[in-house]
């Protein structure tokens, strides 16, 4: 954080969002009518998830899922998993310990026959720190991972690469990892989705401020931010700003930091990088997959991509 904030351009790391209230605010922008993404990825996996479990491969399957969230949409392949093999172990990864607790909650109380293993941990830096947890194999385990929803595009490419050559570490020739991809498409309907009208994604912008301001101590005042999205054609990415209005100083006593803002200079809090099948494809086969199947929803939105380690 304070070689984000002290930096030029100034920035912040979008897991920063995932306090209690931030994972709150993030699935009521699942919700949203411009928020395509997760209805978008929903279709799919509704569609196609006893052909995606059918994908991978035999044996005893375990799914771990790297920024699990609530895991409303990961409950439709536990099921697939189910039917397939009467029970299912679901690991589940994610930095916010609240979402994680609501939704092994939520999710054992619906589905027969799952035990959700809550990982609390940030897996952005690599797995090592949960390595312990996922280096002791069970004998004929079969593991498929979920990078789901799209928070592969966080990251810059050779970030993202990293993450995806992590979790390759984690497998054997002939596991798994099912990546959702948000793809390329008009701008409009892009900028919509990260600037709703009633203001969801402006508060979950915002909400990063208040974090900081109750952890760390500091005085952001909200009424001074205004939330951006725009649209980065070159870098094929939507980033998200938080716009300062005037000309201000604020204190992080924390960091012993302060920082100087001019009117209209922002804090860049989050990309959202738009792919193309290609893209998603090569980084795939850059990090030790092979790309076995692959899905759309009807408009052409969201990928998922079933890539088997090889
Ligand atoms: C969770 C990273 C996939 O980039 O669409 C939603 C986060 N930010 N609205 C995304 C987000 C603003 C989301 N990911």
């Amino acid at each position: 954080m304070l070689r984000g904030l002290s930096g030029r351009p100034r920035s912040l790391s979008p897991w920063l969002f995932y306090d209690d209230e931030g994972s709150r605010l993030f699935e009521a922008i699942t919700e949203l009518p411009e928020y395509y993404v997760t209805r978008a990825e929903r279709e799919i996996l509704t569609s196609h998830a006893d052909e995606i479990i059918a994908g991978a491969g035999s044996g005893d399957l375990t799914i771990y899922e790297l920024g699990a969230g609530s895991g409303s949409k990961t409950g439709l392949l536990l099921e697939a998993a189910i039917r397939r093999q009467g029970s299912i172990t679901y690991r589940a990864l994610d930095v916010s310990k609240s979402a994680l607790e609501e939704a092994k909650q939520r999710l054992e109380a619906a589905i027969t026959g799952l035990t959700v293993e809550p990982i609390v941990s940030d897996y952005t830096d690599g797995l090592s720190n949960v390595a312990g947890q996922l280096n002791h194999r069970k004998s004929g385990e079969r593991r498929m991972f979920l990078y789901i929803g799209s928070s592969i595009g966080n990251f810059e490419l050779p970030h993202a690469l990293q993450i995806l050559r992590d979790v390759r570490a984690q497998l054997i020739p002939g596991d798994s990892l099912l990546l959702g991809a948000d793809l390329v498409k008009d701008r409009q309907i892009l900028l919509r989705a990260y600037d709703d009208a009633a203001g969801v994604t402006a508060a979950f912008n915002k909400n990063v401020l208040t974090r900081i301001n109750r952890e760390l101590g500091s005085n952001f005042n909200l009424q001074l931010f205004r939330h951006r999205a725009k649209w980065n054609e070159e870098l094929s990415r939507i980033e998200m700003h938080l716009e300062s209005l005037i000309t201000q100083i604020v204190f992080i006593p924390a960091l012993d930091l302060q920082v100087r803002l001019a009117r209209a200079e922002t804090i860049h809090t989050e990309n959202s990088h738009k792919f193309t099948d290609q893209q998603v494809e090569s980084l795939l086969h850059r990090a030790g997959f092979s790309v076995a199947k692959q899905w759309k929803d009807d408009l052409g939105w969201f990928g998922e991509y079933l890539a088997v380690a090889v």
